[in-house]
């Protein structure tokens, strides 16, 4: 179960003036606060405190793992979580010099008799309630962390890294802060499992750690990871480390056929045309799932080269000739940048007629045909081989435009008679339909995130999709 949780409001509060979240759960505020033991060995002197070092716990799920929390004098800084039941089974409290001065004793350790209440301690969060959970704390000089019931490595103190985090989401027009879940994994440990607020959020890390995972999720499904080493999360303490999620929503107008590639061929346009792996039986014809341009697993199809490729089947909505403007839009990444067919609807031979989209030793390429007696190529970009790059072509008005990760590269005055359809072939993602069902030309490389639309998709929404 996730648990809310919200860092540093001052901060959030300063830089927060895009957007504000439509539905939050319910949550409350919390702080803690020290009160020495009475029986803490008849000490009276107090110690500066300058920060607490806390781990909370939720139903066996530690969701703040040696969390530091800044300290004004006794009470620490207010946090909100998720409404719940939590134990705190960590509480330390360190001078500004990082030494700790004190603890609050755990259940079963020598010392924990000093205090009326020892670690693990439960508290209840509610909703729209501002809570302080009071912890009992003994003076920690010249006491052994063994006898708090804490051992030498949890008593430790490491050094922690305070970095900027936030999430945006990109619908074709505008770019607003988005509130997202986060989960950050150590190796096969979650430390963090907290919804960032739509805004920039501050997130403290041990910086002992060599590799943290972050995961992102918007809404119900859909998620992107980011990997950071120890070297890279400090980048982050000033930039955030920012995450943008592309919906579109906008764009959806004249869609015809979108592929997401979200661990299947399926289109997501809403008018069904799933593609088919290969002829749907033969394993070896299919693309394989591999990770997309994010790093995310299974979020875009490997085509090998050979004889991979997605069947669209014969369908005219694909014929172009019909319509008055067009858009093809995807990602891929060309693994060999020699001559393979990326998207087409192609009768060879004797009936040329054909739209195909292909990567050429040195660039990406559409061609489309009347009958074999005119042709027009038009090309963009060199290809980065092993590198994602977006690519997208519009026409509209007898003008064709090429763009590459965003930008307009080319455009191309094109004769009308130009355009013809191949209304009995199929249309093909990854190769060419040639007669009598031979599937050729294949492309080596991943394709991702891949548009048609029966419209010219502005310079604005082609920058959009290529983000
Ligand atoms: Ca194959
Ligand atoms: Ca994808």
């Amino acid at each position: 179960m996730k648990r809310l949780f919200y860092g540093l409001l001052a901060l959030t509060v300063l830089m927060s003036s895009c957007n504000e979240g439509e539905v939050e759960s319910p949550k409350g505020s919390l702080s803690f606060s020290a009160k020495i033991s009475n029986n803490a060995n008849g000490r009276v002197q107090e110690e500066e405190v300058s920060s607490a070092i806390v781990t909370i716990e939720s139903e066996g799920e530690v969701v703040l793992d040696n969390y530091e929390l800044s300290m004004n004098g006794f009470e620490s800084e207010a946090v909100l979580f998720e409404i719940g039941s939590y134990q705190i089974t960590k509480f330390i409290l360190l001078n500004a010099s990082n030494e700790v001065v004190y603890a609050t004793p755990k259940s079963g350790s020598l010392l924990a008799n000093l205090v009326s209440t020892p670690l693990p301690q439960s508290f209840e969060v509610s909703a729209d309630e501002v809570s302080n959970v009071e912890l009992e704390v003994i003076n920690t000089n010249s006491v052994d962390p063994e006898d708090l019931g804490y051992g030498t490595l949890g008593y430790n103190i490491v050094p922690t890294v305070q970095i900027l985090v936030s999430t945006l989401v990109n619908d074709g027009t505008s770019t607003t802060f988005a509130q997202t879940d986060l989960e950050v994994k150590v190796g096969e440990d979650t430390i963090y499992s907290i919804v960032l607020g739509d805004s920039i959020n501050v997130l403290k890390l041990r910086s002992d750690y060599s590799e943290v995972d972050f995961s992102f999720t918007l809404g119900d499904s859909l998620t992107q990871y980011k990997s950071l080493t120890s070297s890279e999360i400090i980048e982050y303490i000033t930039t955030p480390l920012t995450i943008t999620f592309n919906i579109n929503a906008s764009s959806d107008e004249g869609l015809i056929a979108y592929y997401p590639f979200s661990g299947n061929a399926n289109d997501e346009s809403g008018n069904g045309i799933n593609g088919t792996l290969g002829d749907g039986q033969t394993s070896s014809l299919f693309p394989s799932l591999t990770a997309d341009r994010n790093g995310n697993p299974n979020e875009s199809y490997f085509f090998d080269g050979v004889d991979d490729y997605i069947n669209l089947g014969v369908n005219g909505i694909f014929d172009i000739k019909d319509y008055d403007a067009f858009t093809f839009a995807f990602w891929v990444k060309s693994d060999l940048g020699t001559d393979g067919s990326i998207w087409s609807k192609y009768i060879s031979a004797s009936d040329n007629r054909m739209w195909v989209i292909n990567n050429r030793p040195n660039s990406y390429r559409i061609t489309l045909c009347n009958n074999g007696s005119s042709s027009l190529q038009d090309s963009v970009s060199v290809v980065k081989t092993g590198q994602w790059q977006h690519i997208a072509i519009t026409y509209e008005a007898g003008m064709l435009k090429m763009y590459s990760n965003g930008t307009l590269e080319d455009s191309k005055q094109l004769a009308v008679n130009i355009l013809e359809n191949a209304p009995t072939a199929a249309t093909v993602i990854g190769g060419v339909h040639f007669s009598n069902n031979l599937f050729d030309s294949n492309f080596t490389g991943a394709l991702d995130e891949m548009y048609f639309y029966k419209r010219a998709l502005s310079a604005q929404e082609i920058n959009a999709l290529s983000q």
